[in-house]
């Protein structure tokens, strides 16, 4: 179980110069704008409004540090898929994301997270691939459960799993902010996954 006794923003990143030192392990989440992915740190955090959040798209527009328990760090980045966004930006999923996956020289697990609601965009499908093809296995986090009925579940999680070429290999967990139980088992989720570096 992830017991969290301090959560502190330490850095607001516009660009890869910017990062935080290397040196600690990292939780880094991906997805499109407005899928979730600041309240999904509030609710495994317990804070209400560390992470700013909208029912805006293109909130998050920096990679945010997270100092968690002053030993990891969580790291929420600006979604993709927003379609405000430059046409520059789009075409990439812009250089935070791409030079994070990359050259980022630190332990780290990408957390990527899609609407359950939806069929994944092309934009999730080549994020997904991104991910894959720099020889990282994303855990892949399905959002805003509270909005489906149980009997639309069964179906929609095989469609993302199938669009995806989920893995054996790979995890993929239900999540809601509203759903108590789904936040702690992402919390023991992610307590095991920190214990075990
Ligand atoms: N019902 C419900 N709403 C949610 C859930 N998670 C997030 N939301 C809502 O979805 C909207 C977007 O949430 P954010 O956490 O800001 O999304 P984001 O992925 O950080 O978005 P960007 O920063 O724009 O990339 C907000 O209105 C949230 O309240 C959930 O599990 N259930
Ligand atoms: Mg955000």
């Amino acid at each position: 179980m992830l017991k969290v006794n301090s959560a502190v923003l330490v850095t607001s990143a516009p660009a890869i110069g910017a990062f935080p030192p290397a040196g600690r392990f990292e939780i880094v989440l991906v997805g499109k704008s407005n899928v979730g992915k600041s309240s999904f740190i509030n609710a495994i955090l317990g804070r209400k409004s560390l992470a700013r959040t909208s029912s805006e798209p293109g909130k998050t527009r920096t990679a945010n540090f997270y100092l968690v328990n002053d030993d990891f760090y969580i790291v929420d980045m600006p979604g993709y898929g927003y379609a405000k966004t430059s046409k520059k930006i789009k075409e990439g999923f812009g250089p935070l994301i791409e030079s994070y996956l990359k050259k980022r020289d630190a332990d780290f697990v990408v957390i990527h997270l899609l609407d359950y609601r939806h069929p994944p965009t092309a934009d999730d499908i080549r994020m997904h691939e991104l991910i894959r093809s720099c020889g990282i296995t994303p855990v892949t986090v399905l959002t805003k459960e509270d909005k489906l009925k149980r009997n639309e579940r069964a179906k929609l999680f095989d469609t993302i799993a199938s669009e995806l070429a989920i893995d054996e290999d790979e995890a993929v967990l239900e999540f809601s902010t509203q759903n108590r139980q789904l936040i702690e088992e992402m919390q023991n989720f992610l307590g095991e996954l920190i214990c075990s570096i």
